[in-house]
């Protein structure tokens, strides 16, 4: 049998060739690694997340509230996937933000409670981004606690240093967690060159239609619209050099508006957030999803688009192939959405299950007013409200702000009724899916290992009606927050 034998190859000793062969496999090897780490560079995407403060679900042009500017927004959305029902894992700034870094439901992380530090042996985003060669910088608003903080290798607290931060990360990927504080309270004068008009805001039924109402809601809208002018320097940035492309940008807010039944609760003014995922290089153009999302499935996505493991103990999942349009039987996206109301200057203990119809609410202490957060409270609108009931001139929808005691159990149907004003817990129209969400909800507690309710509320520290401060570490906070935050927050919020 003829054999063909390198000439090369022959005229050497066996030894010699076992030595020729070992460091040719070698170079081999080597080469192809480095192939691999090349393509690797060009193909691991950047990322970068910008995360609104207080940004109702729906208050931009892609969610239907054409009244606020918000071009860049749309911009985002025009060359992404917008997500019609994304959902928060807790209306409360600290809890929802540990649990988007994290993959894991507050509870989970240590830190369910507002202002509540994630615990210094948790493991967040950033973290495990660098393990696999990202470069990692927040900006401006953080709120997860110091050891958190510092899995990041960088940060600015100003927003115009995006340069700088591109700059540092040399040939890296990067992933960078913008922490906006707009549209957050306070709400002050000048925001914006050209401001919007009280008289075009929308003003929901349970909130009372007066001038100081509409003022609010005008300067709510101010802020989103600066927050929406920075997004679209970054995104010029993104472009001008060349990172559009291949760069995942994500929208989403922490928690919904500020106002009565919003923000610290689980009605989708509450918990329901603005979800866009711009990726040109994999995301269609100008979807929209209309399924359940939940933030919990960032951290998740996020470390499957980079190429990273995802670890094993991260309750999210990935959804690469829904953005990627691939979905198939095991990847399909979520059903239902889960989320949890805590400690926020009072106690309380909300969960409730969301699913693209229906939700399901259980309060624990029902016998106690809704625990407003403190700076609703202490609102203008709030003031109008709390007027309207002192003069006895509360419509049905506005009384709700008011219930007591509180429905252990509400039930909505979010198709007929989207601002979830009727209560149709044991209906018996809706019993068979009461019942199916009331399964689903307790299997999601025992699964996760939810606390249950105290037997009674841990002490107020702010008054559930009025908010007003009981006890002095509140007193000091509320008071920074009224006299020493109009004059820092024009200093790191001012537009260049
Ligand atoms: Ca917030």
């Amino acid at each position: 049998m003829h054999r063909f034998v390198s000439p090369v190859a022959d005229s050497l000793t066996p030894a010699c060739r076992a030595v020729v062969f070992a460091v040719t496999a070698l170079l081999v090897l080597m080469l192809s690694a480095q192939g691999a780490v090349a393509d690797e560079e060009s193909t691991r995407p950047n990322i970068v997340v910008f995360v609104a403060d207080d940004a109702g679900w729906d208050d931009s042009s892609v969610y239907g509230n054409p009244r606020v500017r918000t071009p860049n927004i749309q911009r985002l959305a025009d060359t992404g996937m917008t997500f019609s029902r994304a959902f928060v894992t807790s209306p409360q700034c600290s809890p929802s933000r540990a649990s988007m870094l994290t993959g894991l439901y507050p509870h989970q992380t240590g830190a369910e409670d507002l202002h509540e530090p994630i615990p210094a042996e948790v493991t967040i985003l950033p973290a495990y981004l660098q393990e696999t060669g990202y470069f990692t910088g927040s900006m401006l608003k953080q709120h997860i606690g110091r050891a958190a903080s510092r899995q990041f290798d960088w940060y600015s607290a100003r927003l115009g240093r995006f340069e700088v931060f591109l700059d540092r990360r040399g040939e890296r990927p990067f992933f960078l967690w913008v922490g906006f504080m707009d549209p957050h309270r306070p709400y002050l004068r000048g925001t914006i060159a050209e401001p919007h008009d009280p008289a075009d805001v929308r003003v929901p039924a349970h909130l009372a239609d007066t001038p100081e109402t509409r003022r609010e809601i005008a300067r709510y809208y101010d802020e989103i619209s600066r927050m929406d002018g920075w997004i679209g320097r970054f995104l010029d940035t993104l472009k001008a050099r060349g990172l559009r492309e291949n760069t995942i940008v994500i929208y989403l807010s922490d928690n919904g508006w500020p106002f009565p039944r919003a923000k610290g609760s689980l009605y989708d003014a509450g918990m329901r957030t603005p979800y866009i995922w711009s990726w040109p290089r994999v995301v269609e153009p100008g979807t929209r999803r209309e399924g359940v999302a939940s933030t919990i499935d960032l951290a998740p996505t996020l470390l499957d688009a980079a190429g990273a493991e995802i670890p094993a103990d991260m309750e999210g999942e990935s959804i690469l192939a829904v953005l990627a349009g691939t979905e198939s039987a095991g990847a399909r996206g979520r059903e239902a959405a889960f989320s949890q109301r805590n400690w926020h200057g009072s106690d309380d203990h909300i969960r409730a299950v969301r699913t693209e119809r229906f939700k399901l609410i259980i309060n624990a202490y029902e016998t106690q007013p809704f625990g407003l957060p403190p700076d609703i409270a202490q609102s203008d609108t709030w003031k109008s409200l709390l007027a309207r009931r002192e003069e006895g001139r509360l419509n049905p929808q506005q009384r709700l702000n008011f219930s007591l005691p509180r429905p252990p159990v509400e039930f909505y149907d979010l198709r007929r009724d989207p601002h979830e004003y009727t209560n149709r817990a044991w209906s018996p129209e809706y019993a068979a899916e009461q019942q199916r969400l009331f399964r689903e909800l307790d299997e999601w507690m025992a699964r996760t290992n939810d606390y249950p309710p105290g037997p009674e509320p841990r002490p107020d520290a702010t008054d559930r009606i009025t908010g007003r401060p009981l006890e002095w570490r509140h007193r000091l906070l509320l008071w920074a927050e009224r006299f020493v935050a109009p004059w820092l927050l024009p200093l790191v919020e001012r537009e260049p």
